[in-house]
């Protein structure tokens, strides 16, 4: 019987499908390679009462992964938005953000910024400066509390398939903990007590929440490479820069030392923000 699901869990080769009746088929991929994500529909062949063989997959929306010169790494599939997770303890990467922000933007999939544990009253101050160079460009940043006031969340998450992303110990899963109280994700305190490693979550997984909205956990980043992106891609995807490609003196320019640029000019004025443009050149010189 040929059945459509959606992938709810990835686990090595093993996948979790969710039927349309909710009941859930742990399936295999036919063939020997599969490139199958979280968030993914495909069409499953049911082959016992609770086990399946998913025979293809069906186009995709958006498809984030990671990548570098060595390996691919599928995130999530079907993602609406992407919801960058920092905390004001421990520290969070700016670069990290800025690539998150550059893999939902080549993918025009919507993006939010969150800090969380706000409750740390003493360390909002600090942790907040960084992020107002995205709230600049135009991404929401929400200040909240995962363990006190997570459902500040819910309205920016009707009708979207969230994916929460960012550095080990941002609390993701604990928002994903709080905002659906059957969801169970273990979360820091459980992998200290099992003594299972530094990143809590390994391998992604969707809750849904109501019928409407849906949320993808990830496991902690450490590093974002962005090796399948072209470097056209990587220019569209800083919205600072979107008004100043091809007004470059050369056509080709790659806005790093070349006379007349557009993007040196916006720099020497203060237009651009220099750290932005250092991962600018990073992820760039990475394609090389
Ligand atoms: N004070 C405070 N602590 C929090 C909050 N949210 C999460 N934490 C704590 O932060 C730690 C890490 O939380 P996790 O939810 O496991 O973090 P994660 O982002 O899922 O981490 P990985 O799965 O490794 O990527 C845990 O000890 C949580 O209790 C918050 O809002 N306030
Ligand atoms: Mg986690
Ligand atoms: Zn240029």
């Amino acid at each position: 019987m040929k059945l459509t699901g959606t992938v709810v869990a990835a686990y090595g080769r093993q996948y979790r499908v969710e039927l349309a009746d909710t009941t859930t088929l742990l399936c295999f991929p036919r063939g020997k390679k599969s490139a199958i994500a979280c968030g993914d529909r495909v069409i499953v062949e049911q082959s016992s009462a609770n086990q399946g063989v998913i025979s293809s997959i069906e186009a995709r929306r958006t498809l984030l992964y990671r990548s570098d010169h060595f390996k691919q790494k599928l995130i999530a599939a079907n993602v609406t938005q992407v919801i960058v997770v920092v905390a004001t303890e421990p520290a969070f990467s700016d670069e990290l953000i800025t690539r998150c922000i550059v893999a939902a933007e080549s993918q025009d999939i919507k993006v939010l910024i969150v800090l969380n544990k706000c409750d740390l009253s003493e360390r909002v101050a600090a942790a907040r400066a960084p992020l107002a160079q995205y709230e600049k460009l135009g991404y929401p940043v929400m200040m909240l509390s995962a363990t006190q006031d997570s459902a500040l969340l819910l309205p920016h998450l009707a009708g979207h398939l969230s994916l929460l992303i960012g550095q080990s110990g941002m609390g993701k899963s604990t928002l994903i903990n709080s905002l659906i109280p059957d969801a169970r994700a273990a979360t820091r305190e459980i992998s200290e007590a099992l003594n299972t490693g530094k990143h809590t979550t390994t391998h992604s997984r969707l809750y849904r929440l109501g019928t409407a909205a849906a949320l993808i956990d990830s496991p902690g980043l450490t590093e974002f490479g962005l090796q399948h992106l072209s470097s056209e891609d990587i220019a569209l995807a800083f919205l600072e820069l979107r008004p100043l490609l091809g007004k470059c003196r050369f056509r080709n320019c790659r806005h790093d030392r070349e006379p007349h640029c557009s993007v040196h000019t916006a720099l020497g004025h203060g237009d651009i923000d220099p750290r932005r443009y250092a991962v600018f050149r990073s992820l760039c010189a990475e394609i090389g």
